[in-house]
């Protein structure tokens, strides 16, 4: 990670007293875990952060230390504001609708995504390591700030969940080093891995069972692709939350480079999720279509014409696999 920066971050943030501290509309267990990680760390500190995702808390998520602290976005931004941090999010449209008419710019952000432009007055961007989570951990070690245990489960949790349990290609050495060290400073492995990945809800399983019935393989069985159509929310009682995850169902299927998932929006829109094995870059077949992420994971919206635009992402990942990137 780059010292330099990384102090021009530590600086600007230590002379905040009221910094607000946000992440990407649909979040994961990186986004929550990175804004309660740097919420709680900044509050040991004496510092007075506010918190906000679009939709504030999710269930799923509620287990964080600190859950409670996470508020949907305030119409207009609180009054003694005095450093705005983006965390997780690879794009300034990506923090949310609400908060494009805030006038104030972005002064910082903290982000692990590769296809992120560095859109803050100062930006620390690290595609090296696998989640913001892990950005925030290395950044606390030279800043020296204590991490709390609260601190540590909350990073521990982006670190786990944004690796996929520590599997996924970019998990290395100096992942699971962070990893331990949270541990040895409280975060709990056995129940982190219980809430996030052995606490399914009835209704998400309902959802995964009627999405995994619409895998199609293809592309001598390298691609496969699974499909989400508005109803099966109603069906399966479902929220749109629970789909995160569902991915995996396909992309671990032996043989298949590329998974893919087509979500058909009632708007009319498409939201396509993919991931990688490591042949195939999906970062750059997101990046082709406007969308963007990882190598190995990348992701894609489309407002209009979901089934033309279906069509056209699988022809992208048919031809990438006729052509592998080196
Ligand atoms: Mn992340």
């Amino acid at each position: 990670m780059d010292k330099a920066s990384t102090q021009k971050i530590i600086d600007r943030l230590s002379s905040a007293q009221h910094p607000v501290l946000l992440t990407h509309i649909r979040p994961d267990g990186d986004a929550f875990g990175s804004l309660l990680g740097l919420g709680h760390t900044l509050r040991a500190r004496g510092q007075h952060p506010s918190l906000f995702v679009e939709g504030g808390m999710i269930p799923m998520y509620q287990f964080l230390p600190g859950s409670e602290l996470v508020h949907d976005h305030p119409t207009r931004l609180p009054e003694k504001t005095d450093c705005i941090v983006s965390l997780d999010t690879s794009t300034r449209e990506r923090l949310g609708p609400k908060t494009l008419s805030w006038p104030q710019p972005i002064d910082i952000v903290i982000d692990h995504h590769i296809s992120n432009p560095g859109y803050g007055v100062i930006n620390l961007i690290d595609s090296q390591i696998p989640a913001t989570a892990g950005v925030l951990f290395h950044l606390f070690q030279q800043a020296e700030w204590k991490i709390t245990p609260d601190a540590a489960t909350c990073l521990y949790t982006g670190l786990s969940t944004d690796t996929g349990s520590f599997r996924y290609r970019g998990t290395n050495a100096q992942t699971l080093h962070a990893a331990a060290a949270l541990v040895e400073l409280g975060a709990d492995p056995s129940e982190v891995a219980k809430q996030c990945y052995l606490s399914i809800t009835h209704e998400r399983h309902a959802l995964r069972k009627l999405v995994t019935d619409t895998i199609s393989i293809k592309d001598r069985k390298m691609s496969a692709y699974l499909t989400i159509l508005p109803e099966f929310y109603a069906k399966s009682g479902a929220k749109s939350e629970d789909s995160e995850g569902i991915i995996e169902d396909v992309s671990s299927i032996q043989g298949v480079e590329v998974g893919s998932l087509f979500e058909f929006m009632p708007d009319g829109g498409l939201r396509v999720s993919l991931r990688s094995k490591g042949k195939v870059d999906v970062n750059s077949i997101a990046s082709s279509f406007g969308g963007g992420g990882h190598k190995a994971a990348a992701g894609i919206r489309f407002t209009k014409d979901a089934q033309k635009n279906q069509e056209l992402v699988l022809a992208a990942i048919s031809s990438a696999l006729s052509s592998p990137a080196k």
